[in-house]
């Protein structure tokens, strides 16, 4: 006969053999930590072309003011313009005498875009320009991370190859975090952000697809917990050194939504984030493909959320650290 406790009994064994599925099934979907082969971690530059030599830990101390991290796929189209427009930047009064150093990861590309990069290194013989080659493609969060794990900089900028962000905007972070980070250990971030665009031409011009995506992603991010963010996707975004060491190690998401992982990091290691207005046209040639990237990114929101649940996926915080 059923009485009460055999039902509360067969209750609660269904609901813990139910937890001990999804646990087992997100075990099994979640990306692991990459740790980079050692080929993925040299690089080649001016003075060194041919035989690549070892990167620099994010661990080391800072060596230069800024790195600029560009991650790159497929990109002898798009890039040369865009690194035109960062030294002209980089080089201009505007940002001197801060030191710089660029920091090419190269996605494992198909069309030359190493080849194009080491060019660019050797005709721009007063830049520091490094080049990393991955071996297999990784995908664009992949490339940051790897690009954040290895730069010298007090400062580490990550911008997308394609120019779609106006350079000069970087000295609206910049003035941002001078405001977060009085003292050059603390750990800030400052990110471009286009949501004052958001009813203007710029967004209004790009596809109907894309925008109704756009408003699908903004409710499912208010759900994964980072809807005090406004805009999360920018490709333009300013890490503090310390930031960067406590985050990127962390990093597990390699596809389009890395970025939504790292915020959430930030907000778990309450490092503060300021939202900089910011200046973007839409470049043409994008590689997001509208309806599998859409289709990843939301398996890869689901993922995140529920390790997030699960606690699986945490950074220490700075205090319990070696
Ligand atoms: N599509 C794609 N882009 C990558 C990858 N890895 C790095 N990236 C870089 O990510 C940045 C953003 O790419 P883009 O195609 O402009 O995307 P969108 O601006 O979001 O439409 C560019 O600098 C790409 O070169 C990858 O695996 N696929
Ligand atoms: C990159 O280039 C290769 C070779 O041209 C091509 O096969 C591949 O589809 C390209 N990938 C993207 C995402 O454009
Ligand atoms: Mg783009």
């Amino acid at each position: 006969m059923l009485d009460i406790s055999t039902l509360l009994y067969g209750g609660a064994t269904f609901v813990l053999a139910a937890v001990i599925s999804c646990y087992t099934v997100l075990v099994f979907l979640s990306p692991p930590l990459v740790i980079a082969s050692d080929n993925d971690r040299r690089y080649r530059c001016r003075t060194n072309p041919d035989k690549p030599v070892s990167l620099p830990s994010i661990h080391d101390p800072a060596e230069v003011d800024l790195t600029v991290v560009i991650p790159a796929y497929n990109e002898t189209e798009r890039m040369p313009t865009m690194l035109k427009a960062t030294v002209d930047h980089l080089n201009s009064d505007k940002f001197s005498p801060r030191s710089y150093e660029l920091l090419i990861v190269d996605d494992g590309s198909k069309d030359g875009t190493s080849g194009l990069a080491l060019d660019f290194a050797k005709e721009n013989s007063g830049i520091e320009v490094r080049v990393v080659t991955l071996e297999k493609n990784q995908g664009k969060g992949g490339a940051v991370k790897h690009g954040m794990l290895h730069g010298r900089g007090r400062r580490l900028l990550m911008v997308d190859a394609d120019g779609a962000s106006r350079f000069e905007d970087l000295e609206l972070l910049w003035k941002a975090m001078d405001e977060f980070v009085p003292n050059e250990d603390d750990s800030a971030i400052a990110i471009g952000s286009r949501a004052h665009l958001v009813k203007t031409e710029a967004v209004v011009k790009r596809s109907v697809v894309r925008n109704i995506l756009m408003y699908g992603l903004h409710t499912i991010l208010r759900i994964v917990g980072v809807g005090h963010i406004r805009d999360t996707q920018c490709g333009f975004k300013l890490f503090s050194r310390r930031a960067a060491q406590l985050i990127f190690p962390y990093q597990h998401l390699r596809t389009w939504i890395f970025d939504v992982e790292i915020l959430l990091l930030a907000k778990q290691l309450r490092i503060p984030v300021a939202e900089v207005p910011i200046e973007w046209h839409e470049v043409s040639g994008s590689k997001l493909n509208v309806v599998i990237d859409s289709l990843q990114m939301l398996r890869d929101l689901l993922i995140l959320r529920a390790n997030l649940l699960f606690g699986r996926w945490r950074a220490p915080p700075p205090a319990a650290r070696p």
